[in-house]
């Protein structure tokens, strides 16, 4: 079985669609969370995976993002951020709005070997908030896996790809498709291949994109300068 990991999406529908070429053969898709939020093509985006979801094996769960544009709850954004939420909700349909208040805020998923997934944005010790960098020390990381009872953690939100491991157990954040901030522009995603023996079954990738048309639809939209000029820095 090959399970694509893809997560903080952010509104770019040409980051979606390049990554949505490669990842459309696997035979499950599992996203935590940020379809939305920063990029300028909200709708299109949430249209796209709502589509995709009533037609495959396709799970995912509610981002900060999400969650602020859906609910107002947006508390602890900074300013630009800030902005492109209130931009969100004006120009969101209202069955996208209803959609992304209907997501879970925790996925599970079972494989075909019998190993099992939480998906979570953040954490499960604050699933919309934490951020789980790599850097952060072993203990945290140990901390983290005491809540939770299945195999593998997957997340999001930090849009940092890692992979770390605690004895036999993983966290695993595939990176941002729509807003890398590893200093590598291309949109971010990882494959989990189920045939093959951890540790050696996750793979990160990076796909090339037009990065040019995302930027110029945000500059297009009034939101700020910043947020389509970042995307070429991949930060
Ligand atoms: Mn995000």
């Amino acid at each position: 079985m090959l399970i694509a990991l893809i997560s903080d999406i952010h509104s770019n529908l040409e980051a979606l669609k390049a990554v949505w070429r490669e990842v459309k053969s696997s035979d499950v898709i599992l996203c935590m969370g940020d379809l939305v939020g920063y990029g300028a093509s909200p709708n299109e985006v949430v249209d796209f995976v709502r589509q995709k979801m009533g037609k495959r094996n396709f799970l995912c769960v509610r981002g900060n993002h999400d969650n602020a544009i859906a609910f107002g709850a947006e508390w602890g954004f900074n300013p630009y951020a800030r902005q492109a939420v209130r931009w969100h909700q004006r120009v969101m349909s209202v069955e996208n709005l209803e959609f992304l208040r209907r997501l879970p805020v925790r996925q599970l998923f079972t494989d075909d070997t019998g190993r099992s997934y939480l998906l979570i944005h953040g954490s499960p010790r604050a699933p919309l908030d934490e951020y789980l960098f790599p850097w952060l020390s072993e203990s945290v990381f140990k901390a983290v896996l005491g809540y939770v009872r299945q195999d593998d953690l997957l997340v999001g939100h930090t849009h940092v790809p890692m992979l770390k491991w605690t004895g036999r157990r993983r966290v695993i954040n595939p990176g941002s498709v729509g807003q890398p901030r590893d200093g590598d522009w291309r949109a971010a995603y990882a494959t989990l291949e189920t045939e093959k023996e951890p540790p050696n079954n996750v793979e990160f990738h990076r796909v090339e994109y037009n990065v040019e048309k995302s930027a110029e639809r945000i500059i297009k939209a009034g939101l700020p300068r910043f947020l389509a000029e970042r995307l070429f820095e991949g930060i």
